[in-house]
């Protein structure tokens, strides 16, 4: 076993390993404020929302928290910003968001995952709690919002569980309430990837082993809450993307891999025979759709934390919050990459934006080639796996709008598309619990708006000239002058 490594040859790696060296880089980019006293009872929260709603917003540390000793802190708001997101994996500072999705694109299809790097022991087992020494009560964990129905110890969180037929791992982001000392709840929705591992151990009747780091870097917090294909270990995805293998410890009592640089870890076992009401929680739509219910319990056995731990939020706010300013990208690749695949000609750029949590507000833009081209374009963007699950409105635009750009989007639609010519609404698609437009008792289908707001194919020729520069002109005059704009000199 090689031992836990911080640098590499004595240097500090491109990509953060830990949440201290995130720290330090998001500090030398002007990127980070300490803020001291804050409580928990309000202030964490209503400072989280109001970070998560201002586009610029710096990620926030809070420290000397009322109530709890001094040093045990609470990280939020860390990937909402482009430049923060890029850092925190390697990309650069600079980039696009065009940038973003390519990247995105490419560890989708080509990353080849490399397993975990075991170690003896790392900074998370710099302290180990057991027996009666457990207590989540130690750390801060907010009222998130006011009218939640517990304390989320669980927001910005992976889970690791493992399949108990093949033994694949899985680290996915699911909520989780604290009931107790040493008991929290597990939120996992139908067809998430922990959702199955559940289901298998509960349908042997088996506790099901699980690892719930709560604080832990960026980097992991993202891989985790990322939809990345079935059957693959994130933290494996992490090492392949990052070009380094994860530094893992075995847990004590499971033997599930705990990141060895990660800040706190919850180890113990899903109950396989008790329930307990959780929730209400406010919800990635803007709304608390789902009120409080009956869900797994999660007994938790042993603590490990660093020195001083920092513990990680994200809480769900109204669109757009934190955790869709980062999902848009990855969402947008694989909407993108799905287009193509299912064999839509001349895909330039699909959007999923995050007012619409990226879900329910999707933009394809295509270079036309044939009448009906652009339906095709939009049908395809209803029907594929990304956009299936509650999507609402996907609008189809020429190649020359920038579908990132809400005000370009909205342009296009009034100004292009004439209601009783280009409007389609399909019906008996796939919605949700989560819907709030649906009634309750009737979830589980809505209805497709489908906007063609391109140029008309038959008369596109006649159509009037646009003012103004395409996107790849766009771009060069920001990264030329975009300094203007940021700069008080
Ligand atoms: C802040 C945040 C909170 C989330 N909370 C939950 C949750 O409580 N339950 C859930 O099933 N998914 C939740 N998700 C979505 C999943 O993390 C996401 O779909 C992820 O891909 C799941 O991992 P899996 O694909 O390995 O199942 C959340 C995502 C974010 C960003
Ligand atoms: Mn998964």
């Amino acid at each position: 076993m090689v031992p836990y490594r911080d640098s590499v040859n004595g240097e500090t790696p491109v990509v953060p390993r830990d949440t201290r060296q995130w720290l330090a880089r998001a500090a030398a980019m002007g990127e980070l404020r300490v803020l001291e006293g804050v409580d928990c009872e309000r202030g964490i929260g209503e400072i989280t929302e109001m970070l998560h709603h201002d586009d610029d917003a710096p990620a926030v540390l809070f420290d000397n928290i009322p109530g709890y000793p001094a040093g045990y802190r609470m990280l939020v708001n860390t990937l909402s910003r482009r430049n923060r997101l890029a850092m925190t994996i390697g990309l650069d500072e600079n980039i696009s968001a065009a940038g973003i999705v390519d990247a995105w694109e490419q560890w989708l299809t080509d990353v080849k995952p490399l397993p975990v790097n075991l170690v003896g022991e790392g900074p998370i087992t710099e302290n180990i709690d057991t027996g009666d020494d457990v207590d989540l009560l130690k750390f801060p964990t907010p009222l998130w919002h006011q009218e939640d129905g517990g304390r989320y110890i669980g927001t910005a969180v992976a889970v690791v569980t493992r399949d108990p037929d093949t033994g694949v791992v899985n680290y996915g982001t699911y909520r989780a309430m604290i009931h107790d000392r040493n008991h929290t709840g597990l939120y996992i929705s139908p067809g998430k990837h922990g959702r199955a591992h559940q289901e298998a151990w509960m349908s042997r009747g088996e506790p099901m082993p699980c690892v719930m780091l709560v604080g832990l870097s960026p980097l992991h917090f993202l891989g985790a809450a990322l939809e990345i294909p079935e059957g693959v270990n994130e933290l494996e995805w992490l090492g392949g993307v990052t070009g380094e293998p994860v530094d893992c410890i075995e847990g004590k009592l499971t033997g599930l891999p705990i990141p060895a640089g990660a800040e706190i870890a919850l180890e113990g076992y899903v109950l396989p025979d008790e329930k307990r009401l959780e929730g209400p929680f406010g919800e990635w739509t803007g709304y608390y759709a789902s009120k409080e219910q009956e869900q797994p319990v999660f007994r938790v056995d042993a603590v490990y934390h660093r020195n001083d731990p920092v513990m990680l939020g994200c809480p769900p706010q109204k669109p757009p919050y934190e955790g869709q300013k980062f999902q848009q990208y990855g969402r947008s690749a694989n909407l993108r990459r799905e287009l193509r695949a299912a064999g839509v000609p001349d895909v330039v750029a699909a959007w999923t934006h995050s007012v619409g949590g990226c879900r329910l507000f999707n933009v394809v833009s295509i270079k036309q080639r044939y009448a009906g081209h652009a339906t095709q374009a939009g049908l395809a963007a209803v029907s594929c796996r990304q956009g299936t699950y509650l999507g609402r409105i996907v609008v189809v635009v020429d190649e020359d709008i920038d579908v990132t750009d809400l005000h370009e989007v909205i342009w296009a639609v009034c100004t292009r598309h004439d209601p009783e010519r280009d409007v389609q609404i399909i019906k008996r698609t796939t919605s949700g619990n989560l819907d709030p437009a649906i009634e309750p008792g009737k979830k589980g289908y809505n209805s497709r708006l489908v906007i063609d707001a391109t140029r008309p194919f038959e008369w596109r020729d006649k159509f009037p000239d646009p003012i103004g520069p395409n996107p790849d002109e766009k771009l060069k005059v920001r990264e030329n002058w975009d300094w203007i704009l940021r700069s008080n000199a």
